[in-house]
């Protein structure tokens, strides 16, 4: 079998065999190549419809899950349970058209890793939201962005529709929480290309939604956790904090260089800067890339002063911020925050890349980066 298509159905009574007999129709000429897979959590009639739609549709294995709930879950056990080469996951309800499947099957084919319909590139649509579900969409495809960065060229990347080979998630330890398997898959799963190809998105037929507030905070949980799993993305919130115990620690040693030694004042500013630089690398060595093997022996001499070079930029570029700002007759503070954001993307970059370089290149001790993301012609 070279593809298992994987649908997770929490009561689809109206939508299960449409669904069946669209993908037999569109598959006519590829029907040795599929299997059909309901992964199902109904509470309804679902089931019976089911069995009944698996004994005259040979393409169809379902199998119900008599506890729990949860779409992400289901998909998982749908990539336990699917014998296939690649495997492709769509919703019940017909919001994905099967007609976009044979591309997608192709573009499997030909060795792309990750293939994503989407609803955001050119050619495609998202016309089948309301405004205000579109606007929640919008606001979590960017909170998955900002907050892991395998996700952050994938313009659908919580999507519901989407094929992989099967050895991107085989032996990966996937637990996701609640709906959005794809991130779970694009954050930890092995692979190096994706292609995008634009699809239409279309209005539930028939049968409730099941979106609720709950799923949200669901999604808003499994993005924290995927960041406190993934060293990649951790590091940069862990640089961060440690960045903000600095100041306190410049702010403290400053007061007692002041009132307890009565230094001057630009002396005191100066050591307390320097001794905040001390504390940051010390626990970013310590914390923040604990674990990464860095290049030789020679290399651990210079990273203390490679902190502090980069750090001396990022003052650079905070103050060109604050000046530029000036210039323009908006207030500085305004751009010496956008300077310390601007910095704090640079440091962390720069210590990244060659403070605490990893020995075989950036990354190395880390999942494989993501190659390349490419998007689908359209003629
Ligand atoms: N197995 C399983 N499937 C689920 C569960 N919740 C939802 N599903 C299925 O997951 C798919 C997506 O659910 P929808 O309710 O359509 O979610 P949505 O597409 O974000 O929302 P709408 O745009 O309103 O349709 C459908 O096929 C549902 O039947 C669940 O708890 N278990
Ligand atoms: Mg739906």
């Amino acid at each position: 079998m070279r593809f298992s298509i994987i649908v997770p159905t929490y009561n689809e009574r109206e939508n299960v065999c449409i669904l069946a007999d669209r993908i037999a129709q569109v598959l006519a000429d590829r029907t040795d190549w599929y299997e059909l897979w309901f992964v199902d959590d109904s509470d309804d009639d679902t089931p019976d419809i089911l069995q009944a739609l698996m004994q005259r549709d040979p393409h169809v294995r379902v199998h119900h899950r008599g506890h729990g709930r949860g779409l992400a879950t289901a998909v998982v056990e749908g990539f336990q349970r699917a014998g296939g080469e690649f495997f492709i996951v769509m919703d019940a309800d017909l919001q994905h058209p099967p007609e976009v499947l044979p591309t997608v099957m192709d573009r499997l084919l030909q060795g792309i890793d990750v293939v994503i319909p989407s609803r955001f590139v050119a050619g495609g649509s998202d016309g089948g939201l309301t405004g205000t579900r579109k606007l929640v969409s919008w606001i979590a495809r960017k909170m998955g962005q900002l907050a892991l960065h395998r996700l952050r060229h994938v313009s659908d990347c919580t999507s519901g529709f989407f094929g992989i080979r099967r050895s991107v998630v085989d032996g990966v330890p996937l637990a996701p929480i609640g709906w959005k398997i794809l991130i779970e898959v694009l954050a930890k799963g092995r692979y190096r290309t994706v292609h995008e190809i634009p699809y239409r998105f279309i209005a539930r037929r028939a049968g409730e939604s099941k979106m609720s507030l709950r799923e949200q905070w669901n999604y808003v949980h499994h993005l924290i956790r995927l960041v406190a799993q993934l060293p990649e993305d951790r590091r940069f919130y862990l640089f961060c904090l440690v960045g903000l115990l600095g100041v306190g620690v410049n702010l403290m040693v400053m007061a007692l260089l002041l009132d307890v030694a009565h230094l001057p004042v630009l002396v005191a500013s100066v050591s307390s800067s320097v001794v905040a630089m001390v504390h940051n690398f010390v626990w970013n060595d310590r914390v923040t890339w604990r674990g990464r093997t860095v290049r030789g022996r020679w290399h651990r001499w210079l990273q203390l002063p490679l902190f502090m070079a980069i750090s001396a930029v990022g003052i650079a570029i905070t103050a060109a911020a604050a000046q530029a700002f000036a210039w323009l007759h908006i207030p500085e503070l305004y751009g010496q925050l956008l300077g310390i954001a601007l910095a704090t993307v640079w440091n962390f970059t720069a210590n990244n890349r060659w403070t605490w370089a990893a020995r075989g290149g950036p990354g190395d001790d880390e999942l494989a980066p993501v190659v390349s993301v490419t998007r689908e012609k359209i003629l």
